[in-house]
């Protein structure tokens, strides 16, 4: 599906507002800082890197004149991250509190910065490039499947993680968007709501997604899994099958022929706790460090992975040597991605 020589655009996205913890969007930076561009290189990838720069100044619709006056202790810093790939340079930006909708937490903040992420991971896919977005937390998704399909409205979409990510405005307990993502890319109930209705259409199937990993499911999402019919491999099926067969069928159920192009949403929350233990909500009984990178290798031998997120890595949580650990899972997961075990 990729033109010429492969190509990859790394869209660096260091974005928190999807969830509670900050940290997460020191990421892209941390993975860069690790050498992945080289990395990649070294892999025969021709590499661009964004400088991050758009995330900077991104604009949200600021509260309705109407709104009660915002207090300053409520005021939200974005850490837009920075070009030099040193953390210190990192220029923070005052920002107005971005009232709930309903349940839903940063809902203005989300939408625009998704909606970016979106302008940006379509426009270096009709390039024929894969784009590799690094973030940040996993809200971004809404963005990267929005911007994969655009250009690809066949692919199907793998889903690595410890959650489903699938619930609702209406059924989120937490109000963090990174909890919802794949909700608002099929449409459920409760999606069709401003500011994202005003650039978000649904545009994936419930049988072109299949998950991996999941052990952690609320029960609202549970519901909605099987009231579409959606296919999930849980960690018992990982148990129960092992990994290459979970990822055959799980191929065979959004790919049969092996003929469509791929999205992978990687959440580093999938890995086990010992192997990825630096992001937001780890849980144990996670995939271990070769299952994990198992998935990454059989997707890249599929020669249809056309665009991969790497997700939730937090290097602001624990010691350095757990951030060392998650931040090198984050760029051999990356590489493995994009070809680095193929013989
Ligand atoms: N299901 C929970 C929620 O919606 C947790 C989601 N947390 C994640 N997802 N890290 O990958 O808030
Ligand atoms: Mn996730
Ligand atoms: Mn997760
Ligand atoms: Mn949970």
């Amino acid at each position: 599906f990729l033109k010429g020589a492969p190509t990859v655009g790394i869209v660096g996205c260091p974005f928190s507002g999807g969830q509670g913890r900050t940290g997460v969007d020191l990421a892209p930076n941390k993975l860069i800082s690790a050498g992945l561009v080289d990395q990649l290189s070294a892999l025969g990838w021709e590499v661009h890197y964004n400088s991050q720069q758009k995330y900077i100044d991104i604009p949200y619709n600021p509260i309705p004149a109407s709104s009660p006056a915002a207090p300053s202790e409520g005021t939200e810093t974005f850490n837009g991250g920075s070009t030099s790939g040193s953390g210190s340079a990192d220029k923070k930006i005052q920002r107005l509190p971005d009232e709930d909708i309903g349940k839903m937490k940063k809902p203005r903040l989300v939408s625009a910065v998704n909606q970016k992420v979106a302008q940006e991971v379509e426009e270096i896919a009709q390039k024929g490039w894969l784009p590799l977005t690094l973030g940040g937390d996993h809200s971004l998704a809404m963005g990267t499947v929005s911007g994969t399909k655009a250009k690809y409205p066949d692919a199907c979409l793998i889903w690595v993680d410890a959650h489903a990510d699938i619930n609702t405005p209406l059924s989120t307990d937490s109000g963090n968007l990174h909890g919802c993502p794949v909700s608002f890319l099929l449409g459920l109930e409760g999606t069709d709501v401003s500011p994202f209705s005003e650039w978000l259409k649904p545009c994936l199937k419930p049988e072109e997604i299949v998950y991996i990993g999941l052990r952690d499911v609320d029960g609202p999402e549970k519901e909605i899994l099987k009231k579409h019919g959606i296919k999930a491999f849980s960690m018992h099926h990982v148990d129960k099958y092992g990994i290459g067969k979970v990822v055959e069928m799980a191929l065979d159920h959004v790919n049969p022929d092996r003929s469509k192009p791929i999205h992978l949403s990687y959440d580093v929350d999938a890995l086990d706790p010992i192997v990825a233990p630096s992001t937001g909500t780890p849980v144990r009984g996670g995939l271990t460090f070769r299952e994990g990178h198992y998935i990454t290798e059989a997707l890249a031998e599929t020669g249809c992975l056309v665009s991969v997120d790497i997700m939730e890595v937090n290097p602001a949580l624990l010691d350095p040597s757990s951030v060392e650990k998650t931040v090198a899972a984050g760029c051999s997961l990356a590489r493995a991605s994009l070809g680095e075990t193929l013989l």
